[in-house]
């Protein structure tokens, strides 16, 4: 029997080559790999002496020989295949152990050079590790020092190593290779030629990136973690940092996301809250403390335990302010550090800096994913993301009654929120601020009277309210209940069969209608 060793990472490779040498194995081995073993005394063949080829090339060429992977590959159970290798004087290699260049560990040292990195790319590593998988039923291959042990234990019970393991070895050996050209496609892609990293990466090979485990998925008994696009975009919440507070949970990094994604739509500041993947409150202001102080009167009830998002620097004022509430998570591109020696005496709140995406032409240069994905059972289901930004140009005014500025400027202030509520959603706003949100309802007419219901808790008058649909009324009765709360001027797509049942209802009501001609369903 004769075994290959060539080994980057030589833990445990002494024993293992002892108890092989005791067993009878003959050995074979690399440059450095049998320097090792030759000054522990064990016999050992150089693979130059054995192919008749020098190591070349500072070592890029080693093992890359037909004497090598003719030993590797050829079947035992063919007579032409041992024939072919007895007529060339090639040995069989029955065992290979081979753990590859570092690759991995070299690109995670901080300041590695592309040079660096394409030097630590293994060549004939992988190439005899596929060759001796490929022949598992006649190569026993070990690429990890946890397999030693039982292969040693196998020879020496049985002289041979069973099938089983020979192949989940092969499985296991198929797997390294298959992380390891990962690791190397997914560095080479963050680069360009010159070795600097690119910002906008060309080529997103679309892998993902474990941040860490949580505690626990939406609920207790299931087990989660939290990864990231191999290339996030700017801005999103993945780049973002947690400053202080316990760890983020499952639910708070879904419910972050949602409250982020919507705070970064408004050009001006603004304040979300988000409870349970909804916005229940979220509004404008002259600065982060007045847009706090209106997101929150939407409501006061359903803030208890959201996460709240600024797109702008938080101060000391709204600090305090926040910080009287019970919040899980709260985010902002920056904080003044009055703010955060606030937040510091409030060790539990979650608090994340993310930087706005610098903008740019494609959606991703915005901090938006061009894609949506959403796992159904045993499938996917991929979709562009909803980036539709609408323009004052698209819309389509439908009534006698043409809306004001103002009531325009709400309008659009709903229809950016209603993009971020579940389906059905209604949200009625005025003077840039939600009064009352419905959302995730089965039926739209039970979304806008929730909506209702909810801005009277709250103390809010619907009266001369803008009120956004994030998708149009199939009947009339949806419009006449939001009329009767309050509402003087309604956005939504329009599309349905009756839109002309629910524009003459709008023209009997002597409100403004207008429609965008998209929808934003969010399911
Ligand atoms: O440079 S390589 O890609 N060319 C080869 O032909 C080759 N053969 C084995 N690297 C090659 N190896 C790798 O050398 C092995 O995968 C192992 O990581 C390393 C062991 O080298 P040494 O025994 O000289 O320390």
């Amino acid at each position: 029997m004769q075994a290959l060793i060539s080994v980057s990472d030589k833990t445990g490779v002494l024993d293992f080559a002892r108890e092989l040498n005791a067993l009878g194995v003959k050995l074979l081995s690399t440059g450095g790999t049998a320097k090792l073993l030759a000054d522990a005394g064990l016999p050992v063949t150089e693979v130059a002496d054995h192919t008749g080829f020098p190591e070349m090339l500072d070592g890029r060429v080693k093992t890359l020989h037909p004497t090598i992977h003719g030993g590797l590959l050829a079947r035992r159970d063919l007579p032409e295949h041992v024939a072919a290798i007895q007529k060339h004087n090639i040995a069989p290699i029955d065992i290979l152990c081979v753990n590859l260049y570092p690759f991995e560990a070299t690109v995670a040292k901080p300041g590695c050079t592309l040079e660096d990195a394409i030097e630590n790319i293994d060549i004939g590593g992988p190439a005899m590790v596929r060759s001796a998988a490929k022949n598992w039923k006649d190569v026993a291959v070990l690429t990890d020092a946890s397999q030693y042990a039982q292969v040693i234990a196998e020879l020496k019970a049985n002289k041979a190593v069973s099938k089983e393991t020979k192949f989940a070895l092969s499985v296991a050996a198929f797997n390294r290779i298959s992380n390891y050209d990962a690791a190397i496609s997914d560095y080479l892609s963050s680069l360009q030629a010159d070795g600097s990293r690119t910002e906008y990466p060309a080529q997103s090979n679309g892998r993902f990136v474990k941040l860490q485990d949580l505690r626990y998925g939406e609920n207790p008994h299931q087990t989660a973690a939290y990864y990231r696009d191999l290339h996030p975009a700017p801005g999103s919440l993945v780049t973002g940092k947690q400053l202080q507070g316990k760890e983020l949970s499952y639910n708070n990094i879904a419910d972050a996301d949602a409250a982020w994604e919507c705070v970064k739509s408004f050009d001006t500041p603004a304040c979300v809250i988000v409870k349970h993947a909804n916005p229940c409150g979220v509004a404008l202001g002259a600065n982060a403390a007045e847009a706090y102080a209106k997101a929150l009167k939407t409501d006061p009830t359903s803030a208890f335990g959201g996460i709240i998002a600024f797109n702008t620097e938080v101060d000391a004022t709204t600090a305090e302010h926040a910080t009287k509430l019970f919040m899980e998570v709260l985010i902002a591109p920056s904080f003044t550090s009055d703010a955060l020696a606030i937040f510091a005496a409030k060790k539990n709140v979650r608090v994340l800096q993310i930087a706005l995406p610098k903008g740019g032409a494609t959606a991703w240069e915005q901090g938006r994913n061009a894609q949506d994905v959403k796992r159904i059972g045993s499938g996917l289901l991929i979709q562009s993301a909803d980036n539709h930004e609408l323009k004052l140009s698209d819309l389509k005014v439908v009534t006698k009654t043409k809306p004001t500025k103002q009531q325009l400027e709400d309008m659009l202030f709903a229809w950016t929120v209603a993009k971020y509520v579940k389906s059905n959603a209604i949200v009625f706003c005025a003077g840039g601020m939600t009064l009352g949100v419905g959302a995730g309802q089965m039926s739209r007419l039970d979304s806008a009277r929730i909506a209702g219901i909810k801005a009277e808790a709250a103390g809010l008058s619907l009266k001369g309210s803008a009120v956004a649909s994030d998708a149009f009324f199939p009947f009339r009765d949806t419009l006449d209940e939001l009329v009767k709360a309050g509402a003087t001027s309604v956005i939504h797509p329009g599309g349905s069969v009756r839109d002309e049942e629910v524009i003459g209802a709008a023209n009997e009501h002597g409100i403004a209608m207008v429609l965008t001609g998209v929808r934003h369903f969010r399911h």
